[in-house]
């Protein structure tokens, strides 16, 4: 987990939908950082465990992103706690952590964990809409970032625009202010042009989507971050 910081280039998988094996190569063996295992809906302990079970004869390292308590799978290289800071609702920032370490505070290892501060800017993103988000304006999102780093001290502030590209502008004064908290770009990255452009500001860009539906495009955002 300590060397998330040196990370540029992550791939997220959703246990709920299916890549062919040779994709899931592709995708493995692609020179990406990491891969997060994650989603929103429809994730059960089956679809985790088999997508971990495909992952895990490969190198690269994978992450369980706990998106529900009942799909917690062991095995992961690490795992990923969001809160999600522009959530209406306590219990996306508090409430679902509270259940789950009082459930099993007991077995945790807590140098396996890294949480991610969530600040979720896509509104039609099933994400913000199952998380009851609001849509924060620019000096909401700077005080977000700084709340992350200089309050919380988050290990992560992730710009989650799920779905949709955002706004280069606003990442890029979001990378100024973080020194410690390592700052996540995911959303709608679908071309080496994009991946370059969000990887100058942010220190890792995550891709999703594209994977299901353009994998030499989804393979090609790899070098491009990379190279940048
Ligand atoms: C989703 O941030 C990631 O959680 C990536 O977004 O699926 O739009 O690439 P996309």
């Amino acid at each position: 987990m300590e060397k998330m910081n040196e990370w540029d280039h992550v791939f997220k998988l959703d246990p709920n939908k299916k890549i062919s094996d040779q994709d899931l190569q592709s995708v493995c063996e692609s020179g990406t950082d990491a891969i997060i295992v994650g989603g929103t809906d429809g994730v059960t302990f089956e679809n985790v465990h088999d997508l971990w079970e495909r992952i895990e004869p490969y190198e690269v390292p994978c992450l369980l992103e706990i998106s529900d308590i009942e799909a917690i799978t062991p095995g992961f290289d690490g795992y990923l706690i969001p809160i999600v800071l522009n959530s209406q609702h306590k219990k996306w920032l508090l409430d679902i952590q509270h259940h789950a370490v009082k459930e099993y505070g007991d077995i945790i290892d807590w140098k396996s964990m890294a949480t991610e501060g969530y600040c979720v800017l896509n509104p039609d993103a099933k994400v913000y809409q199952h998380t009851n988000c609001y849509l924060p304006d620019d000096a909401d999102v700077l005080a977000y970032a700084r709340i992350a780093e200089h309050l919380f001290q988050l290990p992560i502030f992730y710009l989650e625009y799920s779905g949709t590209y955002g706004d280069p502008k606003l990442v890029q004064r979001i990378a100024e202010e973080l020194n410690q908290t390592t700052l996540f770009y995911g959303g709608g990255i679908h071309t080496p042009e994009q991946a370059r452009e969000m990887s100058a500001h942010a220190d890792v860009i995550v891709v999703g989507n594209i994977i299901y539906e353009n994998i030499q495009a989804a393979l090609a955002t790899v070098q491009a971050a990379k190279s940048t």
